[in-house]
């Protein structure tokens, strides 16, 4: 066998793409998604980096598992580089509580500038001790409430009903202190158990909503706009700790160049998806006092925003212009 037939045999073994090193990416969404394309187009610049040293493969689709499962295989180096929300990390690192805390973000705008910002980078920085480095935070859009049984237009209405969330105490507690009940379960799961009647709804943003045809069986989505919490990129410490010191600076530089490239993408695609799921006749309800959700996290804040360091960080949070 030639040199030639042997590299290709190789190539074509272990990855798609022909860099000496392949970085296992896991990511939840199908392909196409802005979080996916994002992790590729990073792929793309980190081998022009590292002069075809080192790329990426994003195993889309949970191929490598649930969120929760790929934390744990990304903090013992069996997965290099993973894309998740910030929901599933709440029990692990405190940092990552305050962006999911409920209305914490007035707007999407309010959300980069506090995670662009120094609050962001201690975010990042938080991840180190728990065998990952932090390297980017993405766009995942306004999380809001969505069923199989009827138009929610107030807190009234969630009474009893059972929803979906991540699995974080902080979304669970959310969820029962508007009166409905809290069923934390893996993204993979929830469609079918929607379909099923064990759950009535669950809640999310426009993209996800669409892309995982949780509309199909849940038509009505109510825009209460609960959370904006950012999605995380983070390399496994294990991994990081085999690259030189310049391929380190390629692997932080081009995950911060994906950043803008996902927002742009993030933007397309929640516009797509909200018109895709308008036509397919889903009930939108947009007119609904948020005031009342508000208030109602009183609780939810008193109960997980404990320590000194994390009280601080909500006031800095609100500060943030
Ligand atoms: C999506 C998010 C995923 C995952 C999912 C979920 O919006 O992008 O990372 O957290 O929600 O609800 O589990």
């Amino acid at each position: 066998m030639g040199i030639a037939t042997v590299a290709i045999v190789a190539a074509g073994a272990v990855s798609a793409n022909a860099a000496e090193m392949t970085l296992r990416s896991s990511d939840t969404h199908p392909a196409g998604y802005p979080t996916v394309v994002a992790v590729e187009y990073m792929g793309e610049q980190l081998e022009a980096c590292t002069n075809g040293k080192i790329g990426i493969d994003v195993y889309d689709s949970a191929q490598l598992g649930e969120e929760k499962d790929t934390i744990e295989q990304a903090r013992f180096g069996v997965i290099d580089l993973l894309r998740v929300s910030l929901g599933p990390f709440n029990g692990l690192i405190e940092e990552t509580q305050i962006p999911s805390l409920p209305y914490i973000f007035r707007s999407t705008d309010h959300m980069h500038n506090v995670m662009d910002g120094e609050i962001g980078d201690e975010i990042l920085a938080a991840f180190e001790p728990y065998g990952l480095v932090g390297l980017a935070f993405y766009d995942g859009g306004s999380r809001s409430f969505y069923n199989r049984e009827k138009p929610i237009t107030s807190m009234e209405d969630l009474q009893g009903m059972k929803f979906r969330v991540m699995q974080s105490d902080i979304f669970v507690d959310m969820v029962n202190a508007l009166g409905a009940n809290a069923t934390p379960m893996p993204y993979g799961e929830v469609y079918s158990s929607i379909q099923t009647g064990v759950i009535d709804g669950a809640e999310n943003n426009w993209p996800s909503y669409e892309s995982s045809s949780h509309y199909d069986v849940a038509p009505y989505y109510t825009l209460d706009q609960h959370l904006i919490v950012p999605e995380v990129l983070v390399m496994s410490k294990a991994t990081w700790d085999k690259l030189s010191a310049e391929d380190q600076k390629c692997v932080r530089d081009t995950a911060k160049a994906s950043v803008a490239y996902q927002r742009e993408k993030w933007a397309e695609r929640e516009a797509e998806s909200e018109a895709l799921v308008r036509e397919s006749g889903v009930e939108v309800i947009t007119d609904i006092d948020k005031t009342p959700f508000i208030e109602a996290m009183v609780p939810v804040y008193e109960k997980h925003v404990t320590s000194e360091k994390l009280k601080d960080m909500v006031k800095r949070v609100q500060a943030v212009q």
